[in-house]
């Protein structure tokens, strides 16, 4: 059976790059396959947060998936702290992980910077919690972003240890899904760097909670270059910012850059930049329309996370019961 699992962590609001890499691929995937969709809290204890406004992020979230498509009657929609065999199974994968392979993880360097010594041990094993996250459900494939390949790639070579460790095939070993043109979506403010929640300038990013005002401004503020657009795609190559604007606007059109290209070729960017807005605003405004309206019954998100928590865990208890066994760990 295919199953997919993946998840967002509830730290600050969700972007465009989290929607165009993720999110939506997400929502078309819920059709092909069961599929699991977490909010991965745990996740976010690696970096310090704030309790109020980590539980409340795990809603808004939540009311993100919704909002975007997720479907909470087809799909699994739960938070991560809320089934324990996650944290369970994570402990034991991390006594059948070398350290050397974590010490190769990008994102650990990139996220500790240069006070790696202080850095908390939760971020160095987060690939480790990962792991346990997709593994727990014997999950097939995994849909994320680009970013996301390297840690995906530890849980096929952790799966692949145990298995071989223990003379079985018992995890398969997930297949990574990086769909769309926009699988790796980049800072409006530096092309090269990517999108992300925890940049300190919010114009460096579209929030799905963006209004048309604000999507407008930080278009309107996007860096960007003197040249009009190309008419072919590798005249994009050293142009990243260029790059960007044009796979966003491909992404969100559901066209191809080439296509993109054709249509505004010879253009300069200030004009292009209007198409941008219209198009960014038609695609969000619905989605942070329901979120809003959904973020109004919180008491509604909660019985859906739970009654998801309820399924998933029903599926983890029995993996991890399974797991034990083959390990020799004594169960009631
Ligand atoms: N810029 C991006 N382009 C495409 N996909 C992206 N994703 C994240 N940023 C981009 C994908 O979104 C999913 C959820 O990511 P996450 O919330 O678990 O954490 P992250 O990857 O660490 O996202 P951020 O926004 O960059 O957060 P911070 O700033 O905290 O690190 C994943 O599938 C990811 O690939």
């Amino acid at each position: 059976m295919n199953r997919i699992f993946s998840g967002m962590q509830p730290t600050r609001q969700l972007h465009l790059g989290n929607y165009l890499g993720a999110l939506r691929n997400w929502v078309a995937l819920q059709d092909q396959f069961e599929s699991i969709f977490c909010i991965v809290d745990l996740h976010a204890l690696t970096l310090p947060q704030d309790p109020a406004v980590l539980l409340s992020n795990t809603r808004e979230v939540t009311a993100a998936y919704i909002a975007a498509g997720i479907d909470p009657d087809r799909c699994i929609i739960f938070n991560q702290a809320a089934v324990a065999a996650h944290s369970e199974l994570a402990w034991i994968l991390s006594c059948h992980t070398p350290m050397g392979w974590l010490n190769r993880m990008t994102q650990f360097k990139e996220k500790a910077g240069k006070h790696r010594e202080n850095a908390a041990l939760g971020l160095y094993a987060y690939p480790v919690l990962m792991a346990a996250d997709i593994l727990v459900y014997k999950a097939t494939h995994v849909p994320v972003g680009e970013d996301q390949k390297q840690h995906l790639e530890l849980a096929r070579d952790i799966a692949g240890a145990f298995n071989r460790h223990y003379g079985n095939d018992f995890f398969p070993l997930p297949e990574p899904q990086i769909l769309g043109e926009a699988t790796r979506v980049m800072s409006l403010r530096d092309g090269s760097k990517k999108m992300s929640k925890s940049d300190e300038s919010d114009y460096s990013r579209i929030n799905l909670t963006d209004d048309a005002d604000t999507i407008a401004l930080k278009v309107r503020k996007a860096k960007t270059d003197p040249e009009p657009l190309p008419e072919a795609v590798e005249e994009l190559e050293k142009r990243p910012e260029a790059d960007n604007l044009v796979t966003i606007y491909s992404a969100l059109a559901g066209t191809s850059r080439q296509d993109t290209l054709g249509q505004f070729a010879g253009q300069q960017f200030s004009a292009f930049k209007g198409n941008l807005v219209d198009l960014a605003v038609a695609k969000l405004a619905p989605i942070s329309t329901e979120m809003n309206r959904l973020m109004s019954d919180v008491g509604e998100i909660d019985r859906i996370l739970r009654h998801g928590a309820d399924k998933a865990s029903a599926i983890a208890s029995a993996n991890l019961s399974d797991i034990k066994d083959i390990i020799g760990l004594l169960r009631p």
